[in-house]
Order: structure tokens, then sequence, then C-alpha cells
């Protein structure tokens, strides 16, 4: 078939809408109608050419929501009109990791979707004239219809609405998840939030689902205090209007340190000050937020050995087939809000615009309706 997608070319290039070409599913894998799609911080890191592993030509996108079209031959979880989320973490539920408690890191797809390929090393999408083109972590949402193994499909209630719930496909439930799947923050914990973008907003609002007592805020733009005041932060702290270090004042604010600290930045920097702001004996920090190619992360080792520990979080350590249905009902039943986190609402054709109100930082999260 044919449909219409925003087309990675290269590295450093606008996104460009263009007709493709789709093959259908085959064993294993889904086609689905993507209704909804959010732009997130990791598809820009890739067609700015800042990630060293990003493929082209490619179809982007990790975010988003659809109907299921089509199912390939042994597909037995999933039938056409089923509503789903894609997910660039999968769960088979019968790999080493999918049965070990302790991580959500599904390995049944990971190597051929780091390629950019489907399971059986090919990929569904090509130019008119033939060039392939590659997914991209498993999902390549950018476009109207993809296909994706079944595996890395949840089934959701059919009554919530595409054009929000896209937004679980990676912030909500990575913000939320850290707290409960990672953290498993507990009632009456302080935490210290840094950060509080598209995904630090989250986890202020998972916070407050698990009873935190105190929620510190930490950013640099005083913009963000009136978003996060509203999901349930209960002070804010803006690094250049401390005078001198930051890691006392907040150990000081949160009377002697943070059960809890998570980055939701990327910068080695604020990871470092995350660590530190833990409380001694028992305060656990929680790295979300994914670095520059290279990077490195430093402290003194005391730290560690006076009982503080440096965890880090992919997809909130949410299993996706078992957790995000969870998450749309909490949505559906007023426990979590997503609305006032959607900015902004684009057509396809103005997907672009989406990029650079991100990197102008004018968006919390902007969402292509198709
Ligand atoms: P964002 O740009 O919306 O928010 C970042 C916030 O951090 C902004 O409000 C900014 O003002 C603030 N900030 C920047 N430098 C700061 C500093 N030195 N001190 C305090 N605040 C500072 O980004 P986002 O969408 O919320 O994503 C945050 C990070 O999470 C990114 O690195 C993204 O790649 C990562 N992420 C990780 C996962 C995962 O599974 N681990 C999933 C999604 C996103
Ligand atoms: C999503 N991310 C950032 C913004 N939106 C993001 C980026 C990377 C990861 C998670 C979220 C991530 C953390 C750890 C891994 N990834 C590796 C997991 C593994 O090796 O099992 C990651 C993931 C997918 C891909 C690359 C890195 C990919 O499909 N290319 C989950
Ligand atoms: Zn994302
Ligand atoms: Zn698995």
């Amino acid at each position: 078939m044919r449909t219409k997608a925003a087309v990675a070319i290269e590295a450093g290039k606008p996104l460009e809408v263009m007709e493709v070409n789709l093959e259908g599913p085959k064993e294993g894998e889904v086609l689905v109608e993507i209704k909804a799609t959010g732009i997130c911080h990791t598809d820009e890191f890739t067609l700015s050419g800042a990630d060293p592993e990003g493929l082209f030509p490619a179809i982007l996108g990790h975010e988003g929501a659809g109907v299921v079209v089509e199912v390939g031959p042994g597909v037995k979880s999933l039938k056409p009109g089923d509503h789903v989320i894609p997910l660039y973490t999968a769960e088979c539920r019968e790999c080493e990791y999918c049965l070990n408690p302790k991580t959500n890191l599904c390995q049944k797809v990971r190597a051929t979707q780091g390629q950019g390929l489907m399971p059986d090393g090919t990929s569904r999408f090509s130019m008119l004239d033939g060039t392939p083109i590659l997914h991209y972590m498993g999902c390549s949402t950018f476009s109207n219809y993809t296909v994706l193994p079944e595996i890395s499909l949840a089934k959701v209630r059919e009554d919530a609405p595409f054009d929000k719930i896209c937004y679980i496909g990676c912030g909500v439930t990575t913000g939320i998840g850290a707290v409960l799947y990672t953290a498993k923050a507990e009632i009456g914990c302080r935490a210290i939030v840094f950060g509080l973008g598209g995904i630090g907003l989250n986890v202020i609002q998972g916070l407050r689902l698990a009873g935190a007592d105190q929620i510190v805020g930490v950013d640099l733009n005083p913009a963000k205090v009136e978003m996060a005041t509203r999901f349930g932060m209960t002070d804010f702290v803006n690094p250049k209007e401390v005078e001198g270090d930051l890691v006392p004042y907040l150990v000081n604010l949160t009377k002697g340190g943070a059960d809890y600290t998570f980055d939701a930045t990327g910068n080695v920097q604020v990871m470092r000050t995350a660590l530190e702001a833990c409380h001694k004996g028992w305060g656990e920090s929680i790295i979300i937020g994914v670095a520059p190619a290279g990077a490195e992360i430093s402290t003194r080792p005391f730290q560690l050995v006076t009982g503080r520990s440096w965890r880090g979080t992919a997809f909130g350590g949410a299993r996706g087939r078992t957790d995000v249905p969870k998450i749309v009902d909490w949505y559906m039943d007023g426990k979590i809000e997503i609305d006032p986190m959607i900015t902004h609402v684009l057509p396809l054709e103005d997907i672009n615009k989406g990029f650079d109100l991100m990197h102008a930082g004018e968006s919390i999260r902007a969402v292509v309706q198709y």
C-alpha cells in the first residue's frame, strides 16, 4: 500500500512529508493506522545527527496511538479494530529479561530494532523509487500507517482519545513509571525533580500519586513553575537564584536530603547534584535524562559508600503490554492528567513546526493528528 509519512532523509535536514510504500505485515507483525503521534526529544536527537547510532533515511516517531488494520500470520493477541499504543520497549513475556522481574528491557527484537529493521531483518517502508526506508525505535509513528511486531503493541480501551493517550507511549509512562516502577516511592517521602519539561512534570504527578509529602522542582526556567505547581510541586528552586552550592541548599530544604531524586534534564552536572542531594544512608537518585553521546558522570565514591544509590530507568521501568493499558485507565479515571501538557496540535504537514517549538522550549508536548 501507499501511506503519507514524514521522512528523515538525512541528518540536519527538516523532515519531508511524502507518499511512501508500505508492505503488509509478515509473521508476528501488525499493520496499524496511526491516529496521533507526539514529538519527543529523541526524534530531534536523531534528526539533528547528534545520535551516533542514527540511521537514514528513516521514519522517526516513537510516541503514538492508533487502530489495528491487519494482522500477519501467527498473531494471536490482536485483531483488526483494536486500539493500540506502539512500544519502543517490547514485552514478549518469554525472553530471559521478561522472565526476570528486575527489568523491563525485553531483548526479543532489540537487535533488529536498533538497526531500523523488523525482526526478519528487512524494512517494510520504501521510497516510491524503491529505495528502502528504515524503521525507528520499532515504531515509526510519523507515518499514517506503520508495521510493528505484535509484542511491540499495547492493546488499550477504545473510549480513550488518541490525541491524548499517544503521550503515554513515551513521556507519561517514563515519568510516572520512574516513580512507581523504578523508585517504588513510598507514601510520605521527600523527592527532588530536576527538569520540569515533558518528562519531569510526569515525575511530579507520579510522586503525587505515590503520596509524596514534599516534591521539590528544580529548573532554570521560571516559566515552568505554574504547570509544575498544578501537577503537585510543593517547592520550586531556580539554581540561578541560589547563592553558593546547590547541594547543601537542597539538603537543607529536604531536612537532610531527599529520599528520591530524579534527573529529567540529561545534563551530567545535574546528575551529580541529584545524587549528592540524596539523603545519607538511603537516598536513591534515578537518571531518566539521556546525556549527549560519550558523556560521563562522576562523583566521589564516598557518596555511594555512605548509602546513596545511583540508578537509571528506560521507559520508566514499565512493561509496556502490561502497564500501558493500566496507565490509560488511570487517565480515563481522572487519576492522572494529560490534557494541559499537550500544548500544541498540528497536522502532519506542519511537523517541522513541532520540532521548532520543542527546540525553542515553547511546547511541553506537540502532537500531530492525522
Ligand atoms: P524538556 O526539554 O521538555 O525538559 C527539560 C527541562 O530541563 C527544561 O524545562 C529545562 O529548562 C530544564 N533544564 C535544562 N538544564 C537544566 C539545568 N542545568 N538545571 C535545571 N533544569 C534544567 O525535555 P523532556 O522531554 O522532559 O526530556 C528530558 C530528558 O529525558 C531528555 O534527556 C530525554 O531524552 C529523556 N528521556 C528519557 C527517557 C528514558 O526512558 N530514560 C524517556 C523519555 C525522555
Ligand atoms: C525516549 N527516549 C528518549 C526520549 N524518548 C529514550 C531513549 C533511549 C532509551 C529510552 C528512552 C533507552 C534506554 C536504554 C536503552 N534505550 C537500551 C535498551 C536495551 O538495550 O535493551 C534504547 C531503547 C531503544 C532504542 C535505543 C535505545 C532503539 O530502538 N533504537 C529503549
Ligand atoms: Zn520519547
Ligand atoms: Zn522479552
